[in-house]
């Protein structure tokens, strides 16, 4: 049953073929009117940037920072390492987005694709003092500059609020767009997709930023936010490649180690798990440029990477399209099949048109050939941050060795990653 014709035919291209009926009680979810659009942090305009930081500003003055902080700790161990973390952090950061626009109607919640600033991540754009602020210093590690530099959290006790990158004043590499590619070409089902993110550039944004990311009540960092905005586009992504399957796919366990339904309960609410995940219905109101891009809306991001030709092939996907087959196959299904479908793809170019806390125009480091085959790997999650998740070790253990194997085979083929500089 094809109820999702809007989307053009990209159910075309699953490769499964049986579509998921919609739960009961799915079809008394409206459609949203008005459905606005996240974008990437760097895409945002700076009356847009300051639009997002006095409303980030006004929630903290009214204690909503502390709150989600504390709301986050209290379930902790029900929302991570489990199919619930998906859609519990959509439905969480709608949540924030809308108490942000009860400040300012016009305001979205922007996200930061970390996996771009993945070979040195100190040096990315959102720690700017235009920005969310820099490291911590001091005894405290308190962040003294961005919009938290003048913070003092009541949760879980009266703190500044506090970074301690794991590297001293740097932060180890991160996961590179080329693996979130393979991760989202290589997930077939909710839980392998789950597990695939939560457990590599979700976990390491948390762990390199250290200090309050570095805790279960992580979302007082304002940074938590964008973070997981990126998760959520990641998730939303993957589901709009195959619609019609995916939209209301859910296995692996749920918080009580039985079987994930689209009916459980969001933990701590009343709303069954099927209410969060179709983007622009109920309350889901948003969706992602990404996606608008890809179903062929005109939007920014293919004006400005796409300026004379809307065909024109970019040069990131390029690079690594032209591996052995045998690289391809192992880690990129799509890519070796020939079906990729733009939001499996990571390795877009997403040229910033304006970066933040500024309107100067904005070049993009040009990848460097000392780097061809020396593709570095990911830092790994520590033990105290999976038993801290509640995540099971075999499972991030696994995904570590598949980041070391891909980054392994890259190198051999003599790729450049066009990230690195
Ligand atoms: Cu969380």
């Amino acid at each position: 049953m094809k109820f999702f014709g809007y989307v053009l035919g990209l159910a075309l291209l699953s490769t499964q073929a049986v579509a998921l009926t919609p739960p009961a009680g799915a079809d008394a979810l409206a459609a949203c009117s008005d459905v606005i659009v996240r974008k990437e942090v760097r895409s945002l305009s700076t009356a847009e940037w300051s639009a997002y930081k006095a409303a980030v500003q006004s929630a903290y003055t009214d204690k909503w920072i502390d709150w989600f902080g504390y709301l986050h700790d209290r379930i902790a161990l029900t929302i991570h390492g489990n199919s619930m973390f998906l859609v519990y952090h959509r439905g969480l950061t709608r949540d924030y987005e809308k108490i942000l626009r009860g400040y300012n109607p016009s305001v979205v919640v922007p996200y930061w694709n970390a996996m771009i600033d993945y070979q040195h991540p100190e040096q990315s754009v959102i720690f700017g003092a235009d920005s969310l602020g820099g490291n911590g210093s001091g005894g405290s590690n308190c962040v003294s500059n961005g919009v938290p530099g003048t913070w003092q959290m009541t949760y879980p006790d009266s703190h500044c609020l506090c970074r301690q990158f794991s590297g001293g004043s740097t932060i180890p590499v991160w996961h590179s767009p080329e693996f979130i590619t393979h991760v989202l070409q290589s997930s077939t089902t909710y839980a392998q997709l789950r597990a695939g993110i939560e457990n590599s550039i979700h976990g390491a944004v948390h762990l390199g930023m250290g200090g309050d990311m570095d805790t279960m009540h992580s979302p007082s960092d304002p940074i938590f936010w964008v973070h997981h905005a990126n998760i959520d586009r990641l998730y939303a992504q993957w589901q709009a490649v195959s619609p019609d399957d995916r939209t209301y796919m859910i296995d692996g366990d749920g918080p009580d180690g039985q079987p994930a339904t689209v009916n459980m309960l969001l933990t701590g609410t009343t709303k069954p798990a099927y209410t969060v995940m179709r983007l622009g219905y109920g309350d889901m109101c948003y969706t992602y440029d990404t996606i608008q891009a890809a179903n062929g809306n005109a939007d920014a991001l293919v004006k400005r990477t796409n300026q004379k030709c809307i065909k024109r092939p970019n040069k990131e996907t390029e690079a690594i399209k032209q591996l052995p087959t045998k690289v391809l196959q192992q880690f990129y299904p799509s890519f070796a099949n020939g079906t990729v479908n733009a939001l499996e793809n990571e390795m877009v170019s997403l040229t910033p048109s304006t970066p933040i806390g500024s309107n100067g125009n904005f070049t993009a480091p040009t990848p460097n050939e000392a780097f061809r085959g020396k593709m570095p790997a990911p830092s790994k999650l520590t033990d105290a941050w999976i038993k801290m998740q509640n995540a099971c070790v075999e499972e991030v253990r696994e995904l570590e060795q598949r980041a070391c194997d891909m980054v392994e085979a890259l190198n051999s083929a003599n790729y450049l990653s066009p990230y690195l500089f």
